[in-house]
Order: structure tokens, then C-alpha cells, then sequence
């Protein structure tokens, strides 16, 4: 009874809120999605990072400063919303430290030229947008409106990105070059970054049934493909594709073969730079150690 209420509630596009009643399915399929969300936004700030030092010009890094400490702020709304489900923070820094907890397949790839920043912003943000932009109707309540906010400030990082782009590839010679480099080595991965085809996406099902996801993740695949063909044309890179090709029928690109050998590879800790990202998470939480133990002591003075 109360799972047919829930469900009419779901159908009738009401949000459902942190007190009312949800079947424990749809509790455990929101925290391990949140969190991997969250543990994504967090971890991602790594690769990025690894630039601040070297970013070419003050304004590029002034920019680039700020998008990375935007990235932290969606890790920790998202990590509030998924405290709303009644799981506290260390719980789910314990299960991503133990490897129980994914984080975005994406961010395990090294970033090696600062044209990276570019393909970052546009590519992986772009990617992590048409996926949010979606995710802004999904049915939990905090997890909703923690979107709409982390939408506005992902689309600032998909221009700085696509900026970054734009001027390298209307550079020198070499600087088109990197540019060119760096979309070579972040296409597959960006639109892997959506997940397993449909057929082969376990979680789909009870994802749109309970309108969690409100596209499936070809569906956002190929919308993200679409968008981002243009953009590469307009800036004269070329997406590394072959088999890339406008289909008139479906008014859609038909596109490659994704290589899901390299995907699983990557999801299961086997990723160029998997090992070295957790490494630094764990090191980074036991030095804040100090910082949280203050903190707590602070607080209980306050209301003792
Ligand atoms: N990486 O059945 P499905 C960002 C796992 S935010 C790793 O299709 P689902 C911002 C999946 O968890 C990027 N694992 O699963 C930024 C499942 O395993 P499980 C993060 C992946 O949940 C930019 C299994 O495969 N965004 O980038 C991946 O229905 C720049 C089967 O898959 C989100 O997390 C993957 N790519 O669909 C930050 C958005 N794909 O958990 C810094 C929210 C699949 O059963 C710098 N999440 N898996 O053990 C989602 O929309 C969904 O969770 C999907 C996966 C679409 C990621």
C-alpha cells in the first residue's frame, strides 16, 4: 500500500522530501548514486588541481582557481543531500576509501598539457551538464535542488573550457597541436563518462522507474554527441571518430564503437591514474584530521 502511494506520487512528478516514506530500494539507490556523484565532484578536483601552479597567465588561473573550489562546493552539497537519507559523511568517506564506492570513470585519466584544462571544462563539464541538466527533474527533493545550483556554475566551466579551446586552436602551430592532443585523449573517455549502453545498464530500469534518471544514459550519450560536434567544427578540431557521421534519418550522429574493455578497466581500479587519485583522497583526509577534530571540540564548547 504504502509502496503504491509512493509510486503514485512519483508518477504525478511530486518530490519526495527527506522525512517521507521510501521503499529501502529507493533509499540505497540514491546514496550510492549521490555519493558516487559526490566522491566524482571531490576526486575530480585532483586532475585540475594539478595545473593551478602552472596555469599560463594570472587571469587563467584566477579562473581556474575558482572552478576547482567550485567543484568542492557540489561535492558538499551533495554530500548533504545524501546525508538526508540518514548516512553520515564518514560512513561514505569509509566506503570510497575501501573501494566500495565509485567515483566518475573520467577523472582517472592523467592531465598532461594545459590544454587538458580546456578539454576538461568542455568535454567533461559539457558531459557532466547534459547529464545534470536532466538530473534537476529528478524526483528526491534535495538531490533536485542541489542541481539546479550545480548547473548554473557548470555551464561557466564548459565556456572557460571551451575558451581555453577556442584560443589554443587559433594559436601557433603547436598550440592547435596540444589542443588537438588533448580532444584525441579526452573524447572516448568524456562519453564514456555516461555509462554502459542501456542494455547492458543494471540500475536503468528502477532508475526510471522511480524517476531518478529522467534520461537514460544513451539517451544523454547521444544528446552531449549532437551538441558537441558543432563546437569542435566551429574551433577546426577534429573529434577522433572515424566513424562519426550525421545520420539524416535520426537528425543525430552515428558514432564508433566505444571500447567498454577500457571503461570496465577504468571502473574496476585499473585506470591510469586510479591508485594515485584515492591515495591522495586518503593522505588529504588524514592530514585534515587535525581540522575536524577542532572543529568538533569548537562546536561542543559552543553548546556546552
Ligand atoms: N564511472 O547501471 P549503470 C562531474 C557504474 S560530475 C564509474 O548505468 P547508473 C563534474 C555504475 O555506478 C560526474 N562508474 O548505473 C566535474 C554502476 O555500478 P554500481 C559524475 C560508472 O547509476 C567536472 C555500474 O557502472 N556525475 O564530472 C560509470 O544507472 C569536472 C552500472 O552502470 C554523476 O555521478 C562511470 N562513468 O548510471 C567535476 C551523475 N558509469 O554503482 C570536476 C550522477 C556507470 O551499481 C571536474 N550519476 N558506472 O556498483 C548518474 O547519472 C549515473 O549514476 C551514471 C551511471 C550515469 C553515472
Amino acid at each position: 500500500m504504502q509502496e503504491q502511494l509512493f509510486q503514485k506520487k512519483i508518477d504525478a512528478e511530486q518530490k519526495i522530501e527527506p522525512k517521507d516514506w521510501m521503499p529501502d530500494g529507493y533509499r540505497s539507490h540514491l546514496i550510492r548514486q549521490i555519493s558516487q556523484h559526490a566522491h566524482s565532484e571531490i576526486i575530480g578536483m585532483q586532475p585540475e588541481g594539478n595545473w593551478i601552479t602552472r596555469a599560463p597567465s594570472l587571469r587563467a588561473k584566477m579562473i581556474l582557481l575558482a572552478k576547482v573550489q567550485d567543484e568542492a562546493g557540489h561535492g558538499l552539497y551533495l554530500y548533504s543531500a545524501c546525508e538526508t537519507l540518514g548516512i553520515s559523511r564518514d560512513e561514505l568517506n569509509s566506503q570510497l576509501h575501501q573501494g566500495k564506492a565509485k567515483y566518475s570513470s573520467i577523472f582517472n585519466y592523467p592531465t598532461l598539457s594545459w590544454a587538458d584544462m580546456g578539454a576538461i571544462g568542455w568535454l567533461v563539464d559539457g558531459a557532466a551538464i547534459v547529464n545534470q541538466v536532466s538530473l534537476q527533474k529528478t524526483s528526491y527533493g534535495p538531490y533536485s535542488r542541489g542541481m539546479v545550483k550545480i548547473c548554473k556554475e557548470e555551464s561557466f566551466h564548459q565556456r572557460q573550457g571551451y575558451e581555453i579551446m577556442s584560443e589554443m586552436a587559433n594559436g601557433t602551430k603547436e598550440q592547435k597541436e596540444m589542443a588537438q592532443d588533448a580532444l584525441n585523449r579526452f573524447w572516448w573517455p568524456s562519453i564514456m563518462m555516461f555509462g554502459p549502453h542501456d542494455s547492458d545498464s543494471p540500475r536503468t530500469g528502477n532508475a526510471m522507474k522511480w524517476k531518478i534518471k529522467r534520461k537514460t544514459n544513451d539517451e544523454l550519450r547521444q544528446d552531449f554527441i549532437d551538441k558537441t560536434v558543432a563546437q569542435a567544427e566551429l574551433i577546426g578540431l577534429k573529434i577522433p571518430d572515424p566513424d562519426l557521421k550525421w545520420n539524416e534519418e535520426r537528425s543525430s550522429y552515428d558514432f564508433g564503437e566505444i571500447n567498454w574493455d577500457e571503461f570496465w578497466g577504468v571502473v574496476n581500479g585499473n585506470g591510469p591514474c586510479n591508485e594515485q587519485r584515492l591515495n591522495h583522497h586518503i593522505k588529504a583526509h588524514e592530514d585534515g584530521e587535525w581540522v575536524r577534530k577542532a572543529a568538533k571540540a569548537y562546536a561542543e564548547k559552543q553548546n556546552s
